[in-house]
Order: C-alpha cells, then sequence, then structure tokens
C-alpha cells in the first residue's frame, strides 16, 4: 500500500466520520475499491448494537428511580478506576432519540438494550413506577419508527438496593422477585417486543461481583456462599423464562445472554476438538450447562464436595426450562486444550506472557473464538437458535486532529471475529444474529470511563456523538450482509 492511498483513504474516512455515516469511500475508485467476491452471511442475519441501562442512561435520580447496587458501589473509595459513576454516562435516558436515529444510520435492523429494574420497582417489588416504565415505551416506539427491532435484556447487573440489603443474590427470594418483574415487563412491552433476554453474564457479575468483590455490590464470599449465588441467578433465569411467557403475547421468544467460556483447542485434530467441547461444558457447569441440560456435571458436583449448593430437582426443571434460543456474548478465548487420558478428558495448556490482547488485558485477542464457540453450542445443546448477544472490543481511540476516529484496532478485531462467524453460519451453524458491543462508548464497570468499547465516540463533557471508523466498517457490512 502506498502511502498517497492511504492518506487518500484517510480523508475520506474521515469526511465519513464527520458526515454522520455517509458510506462515500466505494465511489472513490482505485485499485483498492474494486469490487471484490462478497462472502454472505444467510439471507435475513440480523445485525445489531448492544448496550445497557446503567451504561448508558445517566439520570439516575430521574422519574423515581430507585438506587441500584451500581449506584452504591461507584460511592465505595477506590472501586471505579476513575472515581466515576453511572449518574449521567451518555445522558441516554434524555437522548435516546439521537441514539436512534445513528443506529438507523447505521443500517442496523435490531438493538439490544436493557431495561432498569429499580426504574419499574424502585424497591425491587411491590408497586411499579408508571415514569420508569414510560421511558421504555417511547424508546420501544422510537426504535419501531426508525425500523430497527428491540431486543430487551431484562437484567444488566443493575440489582435494585433494595433487594440487595435483603440479601441480594444470596436470598432465593431475588429469584422470584427477578420473575415478577420480568413478568410485568412481558406484560407491558411484550406487544412490540419480541425477543427478550433473562439474564445479562451471570458468570460475570456473579464472579466478579460475589466472589473477587471487584464488581457490585463487592463482596468476597466463600465457597459454598458464592456456589448458592450461582444456583440462585440461574433459577431466576429460568423462573424469568416462564413468566415472560406467562405474561408476554404467543410468539415472544425468550433466552438467555450468557459470558460463555470457550475451550479452543491448540491443534484442531478431531480428538483435540472433541476434547475441547468437553472442556467447555465443563467450564461452564454452573451456567450455561446446568441452564441447558438441567443437571450440575459430577466433576463440577466432585470438585465442590460440601460446598456445592442446594437445591431440588424440581429446582433443575425451573432452570432448564426450554428456551428459544441461546444467546452467547463471546470476546476472548476463555482456555487452550488438548485431549488427554485425564478423567476430563482434557488439559490445560498456559498462554504464553507474550500471547496479545486487546486494550483491556482481559480481552486476549482469538478471532476463531467467534467460529468455535456457537459451533461447540450448536453441537452440545443443539439449539433452535444461537444469537452473538455481544462482541467488541476497547480500543485507546481519540478524536484526531482532524475530529475522526481512526479505530484501526477496532476495525481489525471486528473483520478476523466476523470472518469466523461466517464460516460457523456458512457451516450450518444456526446464528441468527449478532449484536455488536457496543454502540456508544461508555460507563465500563470497574474501569469506568477510561475503556471504550463504543463504535461511535462519546465526549462525556459535551454529549456530542461521533461515528468512529468501526462504525463505517459495521454499516456496510451489514449492507452487504457480507465481509469483503
Ligand atoms: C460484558 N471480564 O462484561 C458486559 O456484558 C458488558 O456490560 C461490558 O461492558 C462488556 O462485556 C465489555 O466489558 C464483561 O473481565 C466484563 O472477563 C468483564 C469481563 C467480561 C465481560
Amino acid at each position: 500500500m502506498t502511502f498517497s492511498l492511504y492518506t487518500r483513504r484517510g480523508l475520506t474516512v474521515a469526511a465519513l466520520a464527520l458526515g454522520g455515516l455517509t458510506l462515500a469511500a466505494s465511489k472513490q475508485g482505485g485499485e483498492m475499491d474494486q469490487p471484490r467476491a462478497k462472502s454472505d452471511f444467510p439471507k435475513g442475519f440480523r445485525w445489531g448494537t448492544a448496550t445497557s441501562a446503567y451504561q448508558i442512561e445517566g439520570a439516575v435520580q430521574e422519574d423515581g428511580r430507585g438506587p441500584s447496587i451500581w449506584d452504591t458501589f461507584c460511592r465505595l473509595p477506590g472501586k471505579i478506576r476513575d472515581g466515576s459513576n453511572g449518574d449521567v454516562a451518555d445522558d441516554h435516558y434524555h437522548l435516546y432519540k439521537e441514539d436512534v436515529a445513528l443506529m438507523k444510520a447505521l443500517g442496523a435492523s435490531t438493538y439490544r438494550f436493557s431495561i432498569a429494574w429499580p426504574r419499574l420497582f424502585p424497591e425491587g417489588r411491590g408497586m411499579p413506577n408508571p415514569k420508569g416504565l414510560a421511558f421504555y415505551d417511547r424508546l420501544v416506539d422510537e426504535l419501531l419508527q426508525a425500523g430497527v427491532e428491540p431486543f430487551a435484556t431484562l437484567y444488566h447487573w443493575d440489582l435494585p438496593q433494595a433487594l440487595q440489603d435483603r440479601g441480594g443474590w444470596e436470598s432465593r427470594d431475588t429469584a422470584q422477585a427477578l420473575a415478577d418483574y420480568a413478568g410485568y415487563v412481558a406484560a407491558k412491552l411484550g406487544d412490540r417486543v419480541g425477543h427478550f433476554f433473562t439474564l445479562n453474564e451471570i458468570k460475570t457479575f456473579v464472579e466478579l461481583g460475589y466472589g473477587a468483590g471487584v464488581f457490585a455490590p463487592g463482596l468476597t464470599l466463600p465457597k459454598g456462599r458464592l456456589n448458592q449465588v450461582r444456583h440462585h441467578a440461574v433459577l431466576a433465569h429460568g423462573l424469568a423464562v416462564q413468566a415472560v411467557r406467562a405474561h408476554g403475547r404467543p410468539g415472544l421468544k425468550v433466552g438467555m445472554a450468557e459470558d460463555i467460556t470457550a475451550a479452543l483447542s491448540d491443534l484442531d485434530t478431531l480428538k483435540n476438538i472433541r476434547a475441547a467441547e468437553l472442556a467447555t461444558r465443563e467450564l461452564n457447569a454452573p451456567y450455561l450447562t446446568v441452564m441447558l441440560e438441567g443437571r450440575y456435571t459430577d466433576a463440577y458436583l466432585a470438585a465442590a464436595g460440601a460446598d456445592a449448593p442446594r437445591f431440588t430437582a424440581n429446582d433443575l426443571k425451573v432452570i432448564s426450562t426450554p428456551v428459544d434460543f441461546v444467546g452467547i456474548n463471546v470476546y476472548a478465548p476463555g482456555a487452550y486444550v488438548r485431549a488427554s487420558d485425564a478423567p476430563s478428558g482434557f488439559t490445560t495448556i498456559p498462554l504464553p506472557v507474550s500471547y496479545p490482547h486487546m486494550q483491556s488485558s482481559w480481552l486476549k485477542f482469538g478471532p476463531s473464538t467467534l467460529y468455535w464457540a456457537p459451533r461447540q453450542v450448536a453441537n452440545l445443546w443443539k439449539p433452535k437458535e444461537i444469537y452473538i448477544t455481544e462482541n467488541g472490543t476497547s480500543s485507546a481511540d481519540r478524536p484526531g486532529p482532524d475530529g475522526a476516529v481512526y479505530d484501526l484496532d477496532r476495525v481489525m478485531f471486528l473483520r478476523e471475529y466476523l470472518g469466523n462467524l461466517r464460516r460457523a453460519t456458512s457451516e450450518g451453524v444456526p446464528v441468527r444474529g449478532y449484536f455488536l458491543w457496543s454502540l456508544l462508548d461508555n460507563f465500563e464497570w470497574n474501569e469506568g470511563y477510561s475503556s471504550r468499547f463504543g463504535i461511535v465516540n462519546v465526549d462525556y463533557k459535551t454529549q456530542k456523538r461521533t461515528p468512529k471508523l468501526s462504525a463505517a466498517f459495521y454499516r456496510k457490512v451489514v449492507a452487504d450482509n457480507a465481509l469483503a
């Protein structure tokens, strides 16, 4: 590639980003712009972006919203890297129309957002707050008007503080409270929202919030109590699936949006591929595996010993209530393994310290994870439909002197991961859609605003939105339903 070509394309991209996603690049001519063979995704494949309430909405004291565990946690000194909180975030509560317009400009046909439980039930249960629901009524109507199909997550980590005060996920009652809230939402929004996700990434909020203590509510529970928290959370999922079905219209679809720990094999021989699949089943034992099989694996129960969760046979039935689809969040390889003679059938290969990662140190670069994870889910559990409910990356991107954001690392990441997703769909793995995390830079939990995952830059001082290079990239993928 010559320098002059780079410059020319650079300028084109700058105009594009500043001009609000008008795609002029293909009109520029030159050898780089010749049409190439397209690699298609299946017809009707759903392309979207994803966000969550506490990370973008702000307006935490408005219209009767009650406090959540994240409002409380952010006030604890030293817990959030930049000392920030979600009080204002992207001010999406007020700017949602602008944000829906961004989605429309992107050409995305779907949007995954979450509903803030403490807006609807400030105390977690009891009397609903109609003003809280009214916001999601407005948002859903705006989306539908823009031709964007709403996919709603019921729980993206913002537990009402009032419920935490009564034990939070250590209490079995919290699972029932979530189901009651889920049924209410399905009754009120289910006429217009056709897809619901129960809980987002049980694994992440349990491990980091109740185990490591680095996420809200900041607890470091001993093993037995932690296993009980895991159990209550998957129980909440099953109860919520039933509640959504009981209160929503017929035909409405419901499933999970779980962080899969996907094992990759070090060398893809048939034996190793099988071992990796076994490893994935085992590594997700208290989460996806119990939700989809209705049993805790023998190895999980044996390893837990006296610390195993207390449960009934009926609990397992509820937890594994059939779902309409499996949603998986896929960012990084969960482990590298190979076949072995050990009882488990696999052994784990350590990562070299030089193994590459994106801006976030946990975000190891492993594009083939987006091939193997859905393929393993399809082989292990045979779901009718799979959604990639999150995929994306952080980047230390900043607007340049020309105002544009050249997040080339994110474009590279998306191109490689999507190429692997396409391999999966072309082999018949039933992936029906993909939600890019995230539409906007936003409040990245304990990283505060220091970590940016958006394809649209947010200037937190002015709330100005500027689509990045990756937005132009994604817009073209969506328009072509293909990778160039
Ligand atoms: C997911 N980890 O969180 C969440 O669903 C989003 O809310 C979040 O913004 C996004 O991924 C990006 O982080 C995770 O440390 C947070 O392995 C941390 C980890 C994984 C997922």
